[in-house]
């Protein structure tokens, strides 16, 4: 028997061999779960191949591997991979992974959701997610209808979309998503589109590696309720999908046109290119996380207290309730 470092910074007697088995590559199937249930053709199956993708590509722990969502069509993404996840309340994933990654940092936080969830109902989770950059990957899944429930206005459709919410067409002004996401402080921001699975897998290990609250969004088709809408950057239909050129900082003077990453006012300024706009990494920053600034407080608090247990903390807690 040797002893392993748990949750808590504890240690825990385990068996040598299970420290000692070499580490089984993580593949495909292992990481697949059930048969996906989307519609045919709905953009969140190339989303799904790209997550896949990187899993495998990475080499992740497996029983690291968490990825969580709350209600919607996109949120069915848990279901379809093989690890540690939840379906959750609608708008509410923000808060469940929060607790989850503050809680167990060893662990890859990977979020799922649509525009209903994230804009809407969890709008303000989003914010408060992003001010507080809590370590996640929040992948959005942003087709500008909700298509669980059949066809009504998100925050994200356009103007004049009919849906069951807007018979006579919406009159509300959209969520812009990127403009939200800089006010509301996330350290990594980007864009991408479904038809594109290179550059999703790319922003996605680019977020993965981000330390703090990273963001996507992936504009992803709904064929039933929104067919087309996306057409205009996807070249395969007529459209063109145009990348952020980022500086390179090489001196040139084709640098001083590309997009420096960590300026704000720049990354609002691309957010504001008329539909379809342009796709990419629009803003990161080096923030300390909620994480590690808790994790420090945590440590320092401990130790003014004389190191208590986990169990003397909780004992303690529960003896002042008596
Ligand atoms: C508290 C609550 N309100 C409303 C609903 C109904 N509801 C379920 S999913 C959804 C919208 C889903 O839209 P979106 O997040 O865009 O996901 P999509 O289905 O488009 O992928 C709504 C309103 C719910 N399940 N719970
Ligand atoms: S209703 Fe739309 S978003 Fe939902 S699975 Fe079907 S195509 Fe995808
Ligand atoms: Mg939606």
């Amino acid at each position: 028997m040797s002893e392993a470092t748990i949750g808590n910074g504890e240690k825990a007697a385990v068996s040598a061999a299970v420290i000692d088995a070499p580490k089984e590559k993580l593949t495909k199937k292992a990481i697949t779960a059930d048969h996906p249930t989307w519609c045919p053709g709905c953009g969140d199956f190339a989303v799904l191949a790209a997550f896949y993708k990187v899993l495998e590509k990475r080499n992740l722990d497996h029983e690291k591997i968490v990825t969580l969502a709350g209600i919607g069509c996109s949120s069915r993404f848990p279901y379809f991979v093989n690890g540690h996840g939840a379906h959750y309340i609608h708008g509410r994933a923000v808060p469940l992974a929060s607790g989850i990654s503050l809680a167990r940092p060893d662990l890859h936080v990977f979020l799922f959701g649509g525009d209903g969830d994230g804009f809407s109902i969890g709008g303000n989770h989003l914010d408060h997610g992003a001010r507080k950059n809590i370590n996640m990957t929040y992948f959005i899944m942003d087709n500008f209808v909700y298509g669980l429930t059949k066809k009504q206005t998100s925050p994200t459709s356009p103007i004049g979309f009919k849906s069951k919410t807007d018979p006579t067409g919406a009159i509300d002004q959209p969520v812009n998503p990127m403009k939200k996401l800089i006010a509301g402080g996330a350290t990594f921001i980007a864009r991408t589109h479904a038809a594109q699975v290179p550059h999703m897998i790319q922003l996605i290990e680019r977020a993965f590696d981000h330390q703090g609250f990273s963001v996507i969004e992936c504009l992803s088709e709904c064929v039933e309720f929104f067919p087309d809408v996306f057409d205009p950057a996807n070249p395969k239909k007529g459209g063109s999908f145009e990348v952020i050129q980022e500086k390179k900082w090489d001196g040139t003077p084709e640098d001083e046109m590309r997009h420096d990453v960590t300026d704000e006012l720049a990354a609002y300024k691309l957010a504001t290119l008329p539909f379809p706009g342009v796709f990419g990494v629009f803003y990161e920053t080096d923030r300390p996380t909620k994480n590690s600034l808790e994790k420090k407080w945590i440590e320092t608090t401990r130790e003014k207290t004389g190191n208590p247990s986990d169990l003397e903390i909780l004992q303690k807690t529960f003896d002042r309730m008596k």
